[in-house]
């Protein structure tokens, strides 16, 4: 069989280019490892940038966020409990973010593909990538006990972190660039309303807490903690009691609690690998980079480069024109270095590191406390946050 564009992973880049390119009349086939009903249950980010948003409504696939999502003007900052709101309506010239679950979005990508009949072949075993850098590559899988094999154009590589793509690329062409945080994030997704009306990051002595939501009934939060924690030392009681801790005196009143409907811990990384393409492989999302959660980047890149390649593979198939091509992984990568500076920041700036000096603590003291004074500092780190121009 034939197809234009193989694509491996149905995640968000995987599931969000085939789309697109199904917008634009470009067929595709989706190879998926895990079954549907993980590839759905996975719970990950909660935040949409602006250009994000805008590139759902462009791929057709807008109208449940649009009707379940919150719109979210700002953030609030609490420097050892006490609050600053970051006003992104008033600091970026009326930008905004969506707050919408990754899991709702990889939901509704998959019933628009499969509405419209693009194929998803989920339990794919044994993806290999071959002659990637002919005009002809191949991808071999086996689903259901029988061997299968692809040949198409391109392959696009949306398999995560741990994916074939990135693995099949030639070792000497390779560049990786990486960072290991001291510490992870223990989240809890419960049943009970937010501790405000949009989310709090909570820098304290105590560490890092950050307080998020999926809707106005359903609190997701999260705690910095050992990057090895082990989840048998934080019942339930413990993390609520933690949590209302790193918010200061105001912590009694604003955290709610309630069931707690799954817990588990991230580890923190960045990671960067360059070039994201060879011959007629291209990488997009986290096969190709990660971010450390604190500056809500990790889906918004994938989306960032996923906007980058439906657009080159458009302007391929529709004009000749392969130059957009060329220049995906340049112009996918200046966006996504940004990105990764953004969320180094974040992290450095708001939790705590087992290894700081006092002096260091009071640098990263002195910054946070000018951030939240300064006009000029807000503005910086409101137009990362809701995302800055492609
Ligand atoms: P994904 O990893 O989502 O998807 C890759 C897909 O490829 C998967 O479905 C996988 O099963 C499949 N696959 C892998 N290998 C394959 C193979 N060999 N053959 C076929 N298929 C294969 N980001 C935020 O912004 N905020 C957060 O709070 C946040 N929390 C996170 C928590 C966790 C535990 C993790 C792991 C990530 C988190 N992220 C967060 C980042 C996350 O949202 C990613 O950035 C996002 O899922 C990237 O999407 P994809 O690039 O599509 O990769
Ligand atoms: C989330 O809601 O899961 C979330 C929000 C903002 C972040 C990270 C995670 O920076």
């Amino acid at each position: 069989m034939h197809v234009s564009v193989a694509i491996i992973g149905a995640g968000p880049a995987g599931l969000l280019l085939s789309q697109l390119l199904h917008v634009h009349g470009i067929d595709s086939v989706i190879l998926e490892r895990r079954d549907r009903a993980y590839v759905e249950g996975r719970i990950r980010a909660g935040v949409l940038e602006f250009g994000t948003v805008q590139l759902l409504e462009e791929a057709g696939v807008s109208q449940r966020m649009h009707d379940k999502g919150l719109v979210h003007d700002g953030i609030y900052i609490s420097n050892n409990g006490r609050r600053t709101h970051i006003d992104f309506a008033d600091l970026t010239g009326g930008k905004s973010v969506m707050i919408y679950g990754q899991t709702a979005v990889v939901r509704d990508l998959i019933k628009a593909r499969l509405d419209a009949g693009g194929e998803i072949v989920f339990e794919a075993e044994d993806v290999s990538l071959a002659d990637i850098d002919t005009d002809r590559p191949r991808v071999r899988y086996r689903h259901q006990g029988q061997e299968h094999e692809l040949t198409c154009d391109f392959i696009a590589g949306c398999d995560g972190f741990h994916g074939v793509s990135r693995q099949s690329m030639p070792e000497r062409l390779l560049k990786t660039f990486q960072r290991e945080y001291p510490f992870g994030w223990l989240g809890i997704l419960a049943e009970a309303p937010p501790a405000a009306d949009e989310l709090i990051y909570a820098s304290h002595e105590r560490g890092f807490a950050l307080f998020s939501m999926r809707s106005p009934t359903l609190s997701r939060n999260y705690i910095q903690c050992r990057a090895d924690e082990d989840l048998e030392q934080w019942p339930d009681d413990r993390v609520w009691e933690e949590l209302r801790l790193r918010l200061g005196e105001e912590g009694p009143a604003l955290v709610n609690e309630g069931k707690v409907v799954e817990k588990s811990v991230t580890p923190m990384r960045s990671f960067v690998a360059e070039p994201l393409s060879c011959g007629r492989l291209f990488m997009a999302g986290d096969a190709g980079h990660i971010v450390p959660p604190a500056g809500a980047k990790g889906l918004n890149l994938a989306a960032s480069d996923i906007r980058y390649l439906y657009r080159a593979f458009v302007a391929y198939y529709k004009s000749g024109d392969g130059s957009l091509l060329e220049d995906y992984s340049d112009s996918a990568l200046a966006r996504v270095w940004k990105a990764e500076r953004f969320s180094w920041w974040m992290t450095s700036l708001l939790h705590r590191f087992p290894q700081a000096t006092e002096f260091d603590q009071r640098i990263q003291q002195a910054e946070l406390e000018y951030v939240l004074e300064s006009r000029a500092a807000k503005t910086v780190l409101a137009e990362n946050y809701v995302g800055l121009p492609f």
